[in-house]
């Protein structure tokens, strides 16, 4: 007989909770010279030597000048702050509350429109519909890492004479026809969170080939002051820490490796996952790379078997962290429900209704791969019990 599900009694998969994420941060011995520098030397923030040199590492990597910023929130705040007025701003609700919240903090209105059935990136179509006279910026999210059709977005704004931003939050490292992420649009905002590829702690970086908006982002980020000590706009407080910047340079020391090695654990979880009826996978167009940030599924209920939270609550029971990235979607959060214009956001709930996120780690080993796909198929195999003991705990 084979094994049973940890649901119905069985050994869970793994002896302990595994995270959805693993940081990827450098051992104390990598980062000791620098942060001892900088804790004997004093000069801890205000952009020093760490965070221009990180900035510059970035803006090469991306081909695209930088400025470093103390997380992906402040980041995209200030990059729409940089276009400097009101209006409304056309974006995905399938995405992080970040994105939304940087524009309400800025003053402006969120205009949700819906998302690709496949790629779950903002529609370029949709986003054409939802753009009107107010609009003042387009912003896509390569969500989990695969970037927007950049093309298809680039004419929809073109045509309606506004900039293409993207939160690029998980897609440091991703690629476009052979081009990095943050060089696609005219403004592009990372996030260096722990939980994110490029992971340090708490770090952003804005990325635009606009000299005056790098220069606003630069000034928004340090109170708004200019070099000759005005302020022409309320700045914030943005700045990212040196002790940050270290780790974020000592980790993109082996960034590429490890990105390799992510890649190829999502393409072998894709492989394994992919098979199995009833779970449909992100679709990463040919002319893409993604990161692979997050490894989401949808879960159709009746395909599979067990709808997304049942799915959710097994692999609780195996020791195995998922997450429901991103739901509820936003225009349906009470700060967002009452947005004036919405468009039809049907794919946006179907999709937000049936995600679920499994664990990726660029260091997964196979075994690990093959103890979560395991369990994941002995919960298939037994998909009717498992129903039913869901049932009977509720
Ligand atoms: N745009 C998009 C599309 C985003 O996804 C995000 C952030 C942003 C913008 C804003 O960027 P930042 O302002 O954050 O730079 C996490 C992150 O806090 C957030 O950065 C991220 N997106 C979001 C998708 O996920 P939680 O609430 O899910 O994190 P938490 O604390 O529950 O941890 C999740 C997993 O990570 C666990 O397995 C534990 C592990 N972890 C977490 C932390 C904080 C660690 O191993 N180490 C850590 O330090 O939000």
């Amino acid at each position: 007989m084979h094994e049973r599900p940890a649901i119905l009694g069985g050994k869970p998969a793994f002896r302990e909770l595994i995270d959805i994420v693993r940081p990827g941060l450098p051992p104390l011995e990598k980062l000791r010279d620098a942060f001892s520098e900088v804790l004997e030397n004093g000069k801890i923030t205000n952009n020093s030597r760490f965070v221009r040199r990180f900035e510059q590492v970035i803006s090469e990597h991306v081909d695209t000048p930088a400025a470093a910023v103390a997380n992906g929130t402040l980041g995209l705040m200030l990059l729409l702050k940089a276009l400097g007025r009101g209006g409304e701003v056309v974006m995905p609700s399938f995405t992080f509350p970040a994105t939304a919240h940087a524009a309400r903090w800025c003053g402006m209105a969120v205009r949700f429109a819906d998302i690709d059935p496949e790629t779950w990136n903002l529609s370029p179509e949709a986003a054409a519909r939802a753009c009107g006279p107010d609009t003042v910026a387009i912003m896509g999210v390569h969500v989990f890492g695969v970037p927007c059709d950049v093309d298809a977005l680039s004419e929809v704004a073109r045509r309606a004479g506004v900039p293409l931003l993207f939160d690029a939050a998980h897609a440091f490292g991703a690629t476009y026809r052979g081009r990095a992420v943050g060089g696609l649009g005219q403004g592009e905002v990372f996030s260096f969170h722990a939980t994110k590829i490029l992971g340090v702690g708490e770090g952003g970086a804005v990325t635009t080939a606009d000299p005056a908006w790098l220069d606003l982002v630069k000034a928004g980020r340090n109170f708004g002051l200019d070099k000759s000590g005005d302020c022409a706009d309320a700045g914030l407080n943005a700045k990212m820490s040196e002790l940050f910047a270290i780790i974020g340079l000592t980790v993109l020391e082996t960034f590429t490796e490890r990105l390799a090695q992510r890649r190829r654990v999502g393409v072998l979880l894709r492989e394994r996952i992919g098979k199995l009826a009833g779970l449909t996978l992100q679709r990463i167009p040919e002319s893409c790379e993604s990161t692979h940030q997050n490894f989401a599924v949808l879960v159709d209920a009746t395909a599979f078997g067990l709808a997304r939270d049942e799915l959710h609550a097994a692999m609780t029971a195996e020791n195995v962290m998922t997450r429901k990235y991103f739901h509820p979607a936003l225009h349906t959060m009470s700060c967002y429900r009452g947005e004036a214009a919405q468009d039809d956001l049907a794919e946006t709930e179907r999709v937000a209704e049936r995600v679920l996120c499994f664990p990726i780690y660029s260091d997964m080993t196979d075994l690990e791969v093959n103890i979560l796909v395991g369990a994941l198929e002995r919960i298939h195999a037994d998909r009717g019990a498992v129903r039913a003991r869901l049932r009977e705990k509720r």
